[in-house]
C-alpha cells in the first residue's frame, strides 16, 4: 500500500507536495499503454487518482481516462495528409507540435496538483519517437524543471529470454538514464507470460550471465561478453520491478520503487536543477527558446506569409495555436489512408513538408477564422 502512504505522508508534512510524473517509456508492445491503464486503475482505487496523460498520437483508442490526450490536439492522420508525411513522419510532427505548446499542459499539471499525487504520461509507441526527438528532450525537461520526474522504462520480459536480446534492451534502458539523467525504474512486464527472476540473476549474478552466453556461439555474444562488464555499474543502482500490467501484479512494489525514486529526486535531481536554474535561467530560456523557434520555424514559418500585421489584434499568433484551436477535422478512412506506406518518404517527406504545411495552415486558418468571428 505504498501509493496511499506516500499520499498520506506528503499530507502529513503540511504544504502540498508537486505530484510525481512517471515518464513511461519502452520498446513497441513492451506494454506501456495497458501499464498505465492498470496504474490508472489501481491509483483510483486506492482513493488516489492520477493526472494521465496521454502523448501517442496514433493510438487507436486510449483504454483508460486521459486528462489531457493529444490526439485532441493534433489529428495524425491530418498531419499526415497535409504534410505529405508516412506514418513515422506523421507521429513525429505531431509530437513535435503539440512539445512547442507544452507550456500549456504545465499549467494544467500545476492546477491539478492538489488533486492528484501522481502524473502518468503514456508515450508512443515506437521509443525513438519520444527518446531520440526534441520533442522529447523538451517535454522531459519541461517535466523534470518542475516536478519529481521518474523514467519508467518497460521491457517485454517474455521477449528478452534470450541474453543477448535482454543485453540489447538493457543497452537501450542505460542509453536513456544517460540520456535523460534522471530516477529510472524498470518495469519487468508481462511477468504472467514468465518470471523475471532470470533477469534478476542476470543482473546480479555475472557468471550466471555468462552461462548463459556460453550457450550462444554467434559472434555476437562476444561482444555481448565484453559490454556486459560495461552494464555492471549500471545494474547495481538499478531498480528493478516485475509486474504483469494484465494481471495488475508487482504494482504495491513500484509504488516502494517510485517512492524511492521521488526521493532520488529530490535529494539529488532538485537541488541541480534548482542551481542551474539560478546560474543559467537566461542561458537555459535563450536555448529552450531557440529550440522551440527552431521547431516552430521548420513547421510553422509560413505562417508569418500569410498578410497578417504583425501588430494586428488578431489571437492567431503561431501554427500550433492553430493547431490547438482548429477543432475536429474530418476523419478519413483507413483504407485510403494506408496507401501512404507506399510512398518513399525519404524522398518526398522533406520536398512535401513545406507546400504541404502551407496549404494547412492556411485551412486551419480559415476554419479558426470562421470560427472566432461567428
Ligand atoms: N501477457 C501479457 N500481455 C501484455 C501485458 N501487458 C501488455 N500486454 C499485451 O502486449 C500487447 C502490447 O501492449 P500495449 O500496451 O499496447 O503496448 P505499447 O505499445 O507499449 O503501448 C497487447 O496485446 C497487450 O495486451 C502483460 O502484462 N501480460
Ligand atoms: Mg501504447
Amino acid at each position: 500500500m505504498a501509493a496511499p502512504a506516500a499520499a498520506t505522508e506528503s499530507q502529513a508534512s503540511g504544504g502540498t507536495q508537486p505530484p510525481a510524473c512517471l515518464l513511461v517509456l519502452g520498446m513497441a508492445g513492451s506494454g506501456k499503454t495497458t501499464f498505465v491503464q492498470r496504474l490508472t486503475g489501481y491509483l483510483h482505487s486506492q482513493g488516489c487518482p492520477p493526472y494521465v496523460i496521454n502523448l501517442d498520437p496514433a493510438v487507436h483508442e486510449v483504454p483508460f481516462p486521459a486528462n489531457i490526450d493529444i490526439r485532441d490536439t493534433v489529428k495524425y492522420k491530418e498531419v499526415m495528409k497535409q504534410y505529405g508525411l508516412g506514418p513515422n513522419g506523421g507521429i513525429v510532427t505531431s509530437l513535435n507540435l503539440f512539445a512547442t505548446r507544452f507550456d500549456q499542459v504545465m499549467k494544467f499539471i500545476e492546477k491539478a496538483q492538489n488533486m492528484s499525487k501522481y502524473v502518468l504520461i503514456d508515450t508512443p509507441g515506437q521509443i525513438e519517437v519520444f527518446t531520440w526527438s526534441a520533442s522529447g528532450t523538451i517535454i522531459t525537461e519541461a517535466l523534470a524543471s518542475s516536478f519529481p520526474t521518474i523514467v519508467i522504462y518497460v521491457m517485454d520480459t517474455s521477449r528478452s529470454t534470450n541474453p543477448v536480446t535482454f543485453m540489447s534492451n538493457m543497452l537501450y534502458a542505460c542509453s536513456i538514464l544517460y540520456k535523460t539523467k534522471l530516477p529510472f525504474i524498470v518495469v519487468m512486464n508481462k511477468t504472467d507470460i514468465i518470471d523475471h527472476s532470470f533477469a534478476v540473476e542476470w543482473m546480479q549474478d555475472f557468471e550466471a550471465f555468462q552461462d548463459a552466453l556460453n550457450q550462444e556461439t554467434t559472434y555476437v555474444s562476444n561482444l555481448t561478453r565484453s559490454m556486459s562488464l560495461v552494464l555492471d555499474e549500471f545494474y547495481s543502482s538499478l531498480r528493478v520491478v516485475g509486474v504483469s500490467a494484465v494481471l495488475g501484479t508487482g504494482l504495491e512494489e513500484l509504488f516502494v520503487q517510485v517512492s524511492s525514486a521521488t526521493e532520488e529526486y529530490e535529494r539529488e535531481y532538485r537541488p541541480e536543477y534548482e542551481r542551474l536554474k539560478k546560474s543559467l535561467a537566461s542561458a537555459q530560456s535563450q536555448q529552450q527558446k531557440e529550440q522551440l523557434e527552431r521547431l516552430q520555424k521548420d513547421m510553422g514559418s509560413v505562417a508569418l506569409d500569410t498578410g497578417i500585421a504583425a501588430g494586428s489584434s488578431s489571437p492567431v499568433l503561431d501554427p500550433s495555436d492553430l493547431i490547438l484551436t482548429r477543432g475536429t477535422l474530418d476523419e478519413e478512412d483507413e483504407e485510403a489512408d494506408s496507401d501512404t506506406d507506399d510512398i518513399d518518404h525519404r524522398v518526398t517527406e522533406e520536398s512535401r513538408e513545406e507546400p504541404a504545411f502551407q496549404n494547412f495552415m492556411q485551412e486551419s486558418m480559415a476554419q479558426y477564422w470562421k470560427k472566432n468571428n461567428k
